[in-house]
């Protein structure tokens, strides 16, 4: 294996004194590799050194590719676990989904490149799928170790309840959502700003936007989003310019981008599978196909307490404790809507998602944890010890 970068042949007097041509990872700074996860690899790597770093770039039905330090791989990940630091930890499997970083054991011979140590994850992008006709839907993982989702609407089809529905999905991968409402050169009575206050109201605390992905026009305060290091997914309907928004920030046409259908207008799949893209300025984008519907994966009660903090603030807070906000007396919530100082439709909303997590809970086996969960415990742990860290040195 050779992992000297050229760059390094050329000028051997340039290698920084701590980087070891063995292990210095060059080539996946521009996949979004930070520090952290650059000393997890070193970490394995040193003891482990035929195991190759790398970080998932697209997952198809059969192999996963990955840009690895050296060249892409196509490999498989039948035996894939995560790599915890604590050898002691039982084996957890892994499925590997784009933004992973994880680390291939080169397959002698005719064997299969095998994605061996999947790294834990800071945060993972996940919905249950609903199948039509069919009650139960199962997790679809989307994406993992993103910093940021970027969640598209076309600014002149916009829809409130779907936004909450995003933004409570994002909140629960552990990433931060951003709004993007795109397409403003259509819009020809509203003017941006306006369609900007309307998303406010139906995403309270979450930075909205407003652009054009055509002319550019509105897309440099994104640019924020997507320094080095950082990794932004866009979420959203199919046709609503999540590509042509990621050939704009690219600055040359990665993805193809689609006709939208003129009956409705809500286009027809053109991207097909969740790809990961870096950009010139350092960062990375994960571009991914329309999705129909949102659901939130179980357990996302938090998510939804944090989409709608407002709504959450009266709760319990009712005369009774079983009150059902329905004119029983010192109810808070009625009152508080009399007042105007609560959207009846926010309420709604929220009892609505909270009912559909209701029902997922009541037919949940708790013994049976999904890969979100488990992953979602992971991140939880890891930040209660950072933070009881950071209170050890306030004190
Ligand atoms: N006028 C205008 N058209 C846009 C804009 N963004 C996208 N479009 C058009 O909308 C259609 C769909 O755009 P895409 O970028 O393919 O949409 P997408 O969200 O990637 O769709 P899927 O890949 O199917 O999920 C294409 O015909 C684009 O040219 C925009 O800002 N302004
Ligand atoms: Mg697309
Ligand atoms: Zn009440």
């Amino acid at each position: 294996m050779n992992n000297i970068s050229p760059d390094h042949e050329q000028e051997p007097q340039s290698i920084k004194p701590n980087s070891q041509p063995s292990g210095n990872l060059s080539n996946l700074v521009q996949y979004g590799l930070t520090d952290a996860v650059r000393e997890r690899f070193t970490a394995i790597t040193t003891k482990d050194p035929e195991l190759l770093p790398g970080r998932v770039a697209r997952v198809d039905g059969i192999s996963t590719f990955v840009h690895a330090n050296s060249t892409d791989y196509r490999a498989v990940s039948t035996y894939a676990r995560i790599a915890h630091e604590n050898e002691e930890i039982e084996v957890e499997p892994a499925q590997p989904t784009v933004g992973d970083w994880v680390l291939i054991r080169p397959g002698e011979d005719l064997d299969p490149d095998e994605i061996e140590l999947v790294l834990p994850r800071t945060s993972l992008l996940a919905r249950k799928r609903v199948q039509r006709g069919k009650e139960e839907g199962d997790e679809q993982v989307l994406a993992a170790n993103i910093t940021t989702v970027f969640v598209v609407q076309a600014a002149t089809y916009f829809n409130n309840n779907r936004l909450e529905r995003e933004i409570a999905l994002v909140w629960a991968s552990g990433a931060v959502p951003v709004v993007v409402l795109s397409k403003t050169d259509l819009l020809d009575e509203l003017d941006p700003e306006t369609v900007i206050e309307q998303a406010q109201l139906a995403a309270p605390g979450v930075d909205v936007f407003a652009v054009s992905g055509i002319t550019g026009d509105g897309t440099d305060p994104l640019r924020i989003y997507t320094e080095s290091g950082t990794t932004v997914v866009l979420i959203g309907a199919s046709g609503v310019g999540k590509s042509t928004l990621v050939n704009h920030l690219i600055g040359h046409e990665a993805m193809d981008t689609g006709e939208i259908r003129e009956s409705d207008a809500r286009g027809r799949h053109t991207t097909v599978t969740r790809q990961l893209l870096p950009l010139p300025n350092g960062g990375v984008l994960i571009d991914t196909p329309g999705i129909r519907s949102i659901a939130l994966v179980s357990g996302s009660e938090d998510a939804l307490a944090k989409t709608f903090s407002e709504v959450e603030q009266y709760m319990g807070k009712c005369r009774f404790n079983d009150c059902q906000h329905s004119g029983e007396p010192g109810c808070v919530i009625v009152e508080a809507i009399a007042l105007g100082e609560l959207s009846r439709a926010r309420l709604d909303s929220y009892r609505q998602m909270g009912r559909e997590l209701k029902h997922d809970e009541s037919k949940h086996d708790p013994t049976v944890k999904t890969e979100h969960e488990r992953l979602m415990r992971v991140i939880a742990k890891g930040r209660r010890q950072k933070s009881r860290v950071s209170n050890r040195k306030k004190s």
